[in-house]
């Protein structure tokens, strides 16, 4: 299957350089103890090296003075022990390895403090020889920076995906949890590959096929899963229904404080923990897009959330809640209301009073994973709360793996922003992997996008978001670019052509996408409901609160604290100024934060309606040139891959013309103003 194996491809590496780069250590595997996450780092070696070499390693329990990769634990393992003096292996966490390789070819020693850490290490291992880097001389220490490192699936009981764009689920079918994991194990190697340790497999809109799950009916498969991803390093948590008292429980009431209410969580998640013992925890959408919380009991979300904490608190459980809180019921004659502000609003009074097993889900951006947004200001806000941030991986605003967009830089833009909560340097980054303010959770989330399309992601070059998400999560200090190689090298090899052509139409795929779409930070201008695809006014009129205001004059939402929604208030100074002042907003967020005339002159030199005119123009013409860039490469990649790859460029161009057309017109009708450069717009 095309691109099935993704980053982790089997096939005997084509190039002779590569195959000599691993030589000749990888002739034997040695891993001797026997512990559940070391076995599955043999095998994966194991099978990796027969496949990438042509010669299956031969498996050894004791090294002796065999060339070999030796695996294993400080503890469990001798020769991983012997390898590392004390201070170095005290410098490996829990998740963390150390990688060396001596000089003349015999020995690589992959270990770790845990099983998972090996396995973690050996994928690094498998990272270095697909791309072709020598292994003589690697000395290497590796942790990771975020704990939770952690997948959302959006899968539904009925095999459907919320916003899923690669094909039904490969977890559930017809309401149940399918029998076939084998295509569940493959999702779990290429999550561990990249460090993945968490995965919720039901959306976080449950609704009652999904609440089952956590019940007697469904548990001895959801141990099943539990059992799978756990040999991975992967730890299994389940979105859970607010209302699951009353929904499952046959209670009359979910209100957080009634002890009738508490009793049933605590018996439901020992229950559950009777049948997965290291059941992670549940993730929470609650009082968000009609979903059950504990608002409608006149209690707020901590005490939502802390209930839950408490059930789960005896066996080492977390609460995620997420923050996706605003009112979408909104009047869009209003316009003082504004839901950017709503996340900020309805947590920052309750910071303190988290359990320390409860972490809030925050998303990058204030509303809801468009192209461009400015970075959600509770990251903050909450010095005393455990945060993580979480992104879309699954592009449903993002041109729906249809269209390409590598969203590692857009990520990156998020990690570095310095909210300047502790002065400068306070950036997000530090705020989730906790270094900022302190607390025992934080980390990465991303809603999954894969599903069985026998490429995982639909578009073929979609990969690369998952990939990086890992990869970034593991370690934010790497750039969008050095992800981007990495993808390309493993999933594609080493062909210097292929490298240096695909890394370009990776990293300039954001900006092409944002260059058609939605102009100036402003957003939607899609759809309705599936959100693919031009209206301007889809939502325009509609109560989900994302307004663009284009009028005769101008476009844009004032969310300043002069005259606006107070929006830019929000944020800790510079911030806070920056934003409030049209001159110094960034270009790309100028219609986030202002309404302006038509004829605003951007620090670009150009007004915002030429902008708009230049931009969309271009976009449709860099749209069109990556489909050139591709067939340039038709010789040097599978026919399979590049088939399906230049399909759906096509289609990209052909859509994005349309956007162009519909975006222009829309304004040129809107404005009175002439293209400055005279093309035609009808
Ligand atoms: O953007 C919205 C999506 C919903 C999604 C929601 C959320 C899972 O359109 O489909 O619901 O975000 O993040 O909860």
């Amino acid at each position: 299957m095309a691109g099935y194996d993704a980053w982790l491809r089997r096939g005997r590496l084509p190039e002779a350089a590569l195959r000599a780069a691993a030589e000749p250590w990888t002739r034997a595997v040695c891993a001797a103890e026997g512990e559940l996450r070391v076995e599955t780092a043999a095998a994966e070696l194991t099978e990796a090296l027969a496949g990438l070499l042509g010669e299956r390693p031969a498996r050894l329990r004791s090294a002796g003075d065999a060339p070999c990769i030796v695996l294993g634990t400080f503890a469990g393992c001798a020769e991983a022990g012997a390898a590392f003096a004390a201070p170095e292996q005290a410098a490996v966490g829990g998740e963390g390895y150390r990688i060396r390789a001596d000089a003349d070819g015999r020995r690589v020693v992959v270990a770790g403090t845990t099983g998972i850490g090996v396995l973690y290490g050996t994928y690094h291992v498998l990272r270095l020889i697909g791309a072709g880097v020598p292994l003589a001389g690697t000395d290497l220490c590796e942790n990771p920076a975020n704990g939770l490192r952690m997948i959302n699936q959006w899968d539904n009981a009925d095999g459907s995906i919320e916003r899923g764009y690669a094909g039904r689920s490969i977890f559930f079918r017809e309401g149940e949890i399918v029998d076939d994991l084998s295509r569940v194990r493959d999702y779990a190697r290429l999550l561990a590959s990249v460090g993945v340790n968490a995965i919720s497999i039901n959306n976080v809109n449950v609704h009652l096929p999904e609440t089952l799950f956590m019940t007697e009916r469904h548990l001895p498969r959801v141990s099943g899963l539990a059992d799978l991803f756990r040999a991975y390093g992967i730890k299994l948590f389940l979105s859970a229904n607010y209302a699951a008292p009353i929904e499952i429980g046959g209670l009359d009431t979910a209100d957080p404080l009634d002890p009738g209410v508490r009793d049933w969580w605590k018996a439901k998640t020992e229950e559950i923990y009777r049948s997965v013992p290291d059941f992670g925890g549940y993730l929470v959408k609650a009082d968000s897009e009609f979903r059950p919380g504990p608002l409608t009991y006149g209690r707020d979300h901590a005490d939502g959330a802390n209930m839950l904490a408490e059930a789960l608190r005896p066996y080492g459980g977390i609460v995620v809640w997420r923050c996706f809180v605003y009112n979408c019921r909104q009047d869009w004659r209003d316009r003082k209301t504004d839901r950017a502000r709503a996340a900020y609003d309805h947590f920052t009074p309750l910071d303190g009073r988290f359990l320390d097993n409860v972490v809030l889900q925050v998303k990058n951006g204030p509303m809801d994973f468009q192209v461009r947004e400015p970075v959600s200001p509770l990251f903050g806000a909450m010095e005393r709360t455990n945060m993580t941030i979480e992104f879309q991986a699954t592009q449903e605003y993002t041109g729906q793996q249809r269209h390409l967009c590598y969203l590692v830089p857009q990520w990156k833009e998020a990690l570095d922003f310095d909210t300047h909560a502790q002065g400068p340097g306070s950036t997000v980054k530090r705020v989730v992997d906790r270094t900022l303010f302190g607390g025992s959770h934080g980390g990465f989330a991303a809603v999954s996008n894969i599903g069985d399309d026998a490429n995982w992601t639909g578009h073929t070059l979609a990969q690369a978001n998952l990939y990086g998400f890992g990869r970034l999560a593991w370690n934010p200090e790497l750039s969008a670019e050095e992800i981007a190689e990495e993808w390309v090298k493993l999933t594609f090899g080493a062909d210097e052509l292929v490298v240096r052509t695909v890394l370009a139409m990776l990293m300039d795929s954001w900006s092409i996408y944002e260059s058609y779409t939605a102009p100036l930070g402003v957003g939607w201008m899609v759809k309705p409901n599936h959100h693919y695809g031009p209206d301007v006014d889809g939502y325009e009129y509609s109560m989900w609160g994302t307004y663009h205001f284009a009028d005769r004059d101008g476009i844009g939402v004032d969310r300043t604290r002069a005259t606006g929604t107070g929006y830019a208030g929000q944020y800790r100074d510079p911030n806070a100024s920056r934003y409030e002042s049209l001159d110094e907003t960034p270009d790309e967020l100028v219609l986030f934060f202002h309404h302006v005339p038509y004829s605003h002159v951007l620090k670009s030199g150009k007004t915002v309606i030429q902008h708009i005119y230049d931009t969309r123009f271009e976009g449709a013409e860099r749209a069109e040139a990556l489909i050139a860039a591709w067939r340039s490469l038709e010789s040097r990649v599978d026919a399979a891959r590049f088939a399906q790859v230049k399909a759906r460029l096509e289609e990209q161009a052909a859509h994005a013309r349309e956007w162009r057309d519909v975006l222009n017109t829309y304004f040129w009708r809107k404005s009175g103003i002439p293209d400055a450069a005279g093309r035609t717009i009808n």
